[in-house]
């Protein structure tokens, strides 16, 4: 099958590109990462926005991430979009990767990849210019998911310069914070910029609540993405 023929395919390169180790998990990424080239292309790396804490339903969250990535990469030639998450389980990353195959987008310039979102580099191999945080409303550190995780990756300065550009985030908005190069996160994986973005909300206990409203949770996760990848593009410029 096909998993078998990458398999065969990384046996046999010396060099594997960081779209072949597309789909692994960090410990299988850890052990090849002298054999892993970085790559230069401007790369940002995302979680699935709303689809954890913010239980948004994942088979409408798979359409729209494909739908805005496609539309940003008909837009922009030189870039990278991967969508992350923790596990080999992760039904996201599942349904995401086999949209995205059914529309023919370029597994060079999209893919999923298995890890810590805050290790890419150290862990996987993978170098990302940008990550995306799916924040909350106060963009504040802390309440778990991958808030939690980089704003400890990063340290106090992602809380500082983050505070320096806004003091909260309205949904469906984004907010490119750059981290200093003291960050660790920008010392150990060369990640440059964070991007905060706030997507929709259908879990009752947190705030903006949608009240199982998908019709302004969809209108409100497509601006989400589009803020996301626009203030990718803002870097890139
Ligand atoms: N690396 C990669 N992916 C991760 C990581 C990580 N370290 N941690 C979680 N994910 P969530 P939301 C995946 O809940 O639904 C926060 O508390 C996870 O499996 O972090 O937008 C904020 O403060 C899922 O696929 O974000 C907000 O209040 C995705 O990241 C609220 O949760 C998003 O999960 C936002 O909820």
């Amino acid at each position: 099958d096909s998993s078998c023929l990458e398999q065969k395919k990384m046996a046999s390169t010396v060099s594997v590109s960081d779209k072949e180790v597309e789909h692994r998990n960090l410990s299988d990424n850890l052990s090849g990462v002298s054999a892993v080239s970085v790559s230069d292309i401007p790369t940002l790396a995302f979680p699935s926005i709303s689809t954890a804490d913010f239980q948004f339903d994942i088979e409408k969250a798979s359409d729209i991430i494909v739908e805005k990535v496609e539309e940003f990469l008909n837009k922009v030639t030189n870039a990278r979009l991967v969508l992350v998450d923790l596990t080999h389980r992760s039904k996201i990353l599942s349904m995401v990767k086999a949209r995205a195959a059914l529309k023919h987008i370029d597994t060079d310039r999209f893919f999923t990849f298995v890890g810590d979102i805050t290790q890419l580099y150290t862990g996987g191999g993978l170098h990302c210019t940008a990550i995306a945080n799916a924040a909350n409303w106060r963009l504040k550190p802390g309440g778990g998911g991958v808030n939690a995780a980089i704003f400890n990756a990063a340290g106090p300065s992602l809380e500082t310069a983050t505070k320096e550009r806004a003091g909260y985030l309205s949904p469906g908005s984004a907010l490119v914070v750059h981290l200093p190069s003291s960050s660790p996160l920008h010392k150990k994986q060369g990640v440059s910029h964070v991007i905060h973005v706030l997507g929709p909300n259908m879990n009752p206990q947190r705030p903006n609540f949608l009240n199982n409203d998908y019709k302004k949770g969809c209108e409100v996760l497509r601006e989400a993405y589009s803020s996301l990848f626009n203030g990718f593009l803002s870097i890139l410029k």
